[in-house]
């Protein structure tokens, strides 16, 4: 195996990171593909999305670990995975919701659009070298992302509060879920920042942090969606 970084502890450590993310990914795939025909025909759609998400995910994760395996470090993969997944993820969520179908079509024209500006802001953040660069580009993507946020919290709260039972609390899991791992991106951008951009353990943690959140963000919201429209399933039996 080729080497990015000089401490091979830390090299194995992402290696094993991302070929972890990629089994995740795949076994994830497989199994939402398995629960479609288990929720009620209009939640359908969400799971099958689900599952395109972390079949999505599986292929860019298989890209980096292999490439990362050469001695590659390539973050554009990452991008464009975020670029794919980050609204079709939004979009599951607004199927589940139970929101009208005209207060969907309104969210979605809204977040759709932000989530890909916040990605796009990202990027020329991520790539660049300078800190100036980087915090400004940090700066420009909080907007979008504090408004995505803040959008999608408050109607996950307000779906919760006219919900009852299984529904409810699943709802709750999912706003969790969604809060806690959306916040480790931000995050886990800035430690080439806040520590020397060359430290091999503040890259090491950042890859190990974006890995964890995707694995989060895509599989366990995948399940906690699936739990959503069983719920939901049940009720409407
Ligand atoms: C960036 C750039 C710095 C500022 C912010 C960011 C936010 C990224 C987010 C990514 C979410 C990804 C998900 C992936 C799912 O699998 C682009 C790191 C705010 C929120 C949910």
């Amino acid at each position: 195996m080729k080497m990015v970084f000089e401490d091979s502890n830390l090299n194995q450590l992402v290696y094993n990171a991302l070929s972890f993310g990629t089994a995740v990914m795949l076994g994830a795939f497989v199994y939402f593909l398995t629960q479609i025909k288990s929720v009620a025909k209009q939640y359908q759609s969400g799971v099958a999305v689900s599952a395109v998400v972390v079949g999505i995910a599986g292929y860019h994760y298989y890209r980096m670990w292999s490439g990362w395996a050469e001695g590659t470090v390539n973050q554009g993969y990452r991008y464009a995975d975020w670029l794919i997944t980050v609204p079709l993820l939004v979009i599951e969520l607004l199927i589940v919701l139970g929101v009208t179908a005209e207060r969907r079509k309104k969210l979605m024209s809204t977040l759709v659009p932000a989530t890909v500006l916040m990605i796009a802001l990202g990027y020329p953040g991520e790539t660049a070298s300078s800190d100036g660069t980087k915090w400004t580009f940090w700066i420009l993507s909080m907007l979008p992302f504090l408004y995505i946020l803040f959008t999608l919290s408050g109607e996950l709260k307000a779906a919760g509060a006219r919900e009852k039972g299984p529904v409810a609390s699943s709802m709750k899991n999912a706003t969790a879920i969604l809060l806690l791992t959306w916040l480790v991106y931000p995050i886990g951008y800035l430690f080439p920042v806040i520590f020397d951009a060359g430290n091999e353990g503040a890259e090491t943690a950042r890859q190990l942090a974006y890995t964890v959140a995707d694995i989060t963000a895509k599989g366990l919201f995948g399940l906690m969606i699936l739990n959503i429209a069983k719920a939901r399933s049940g009720d409407s039996h």
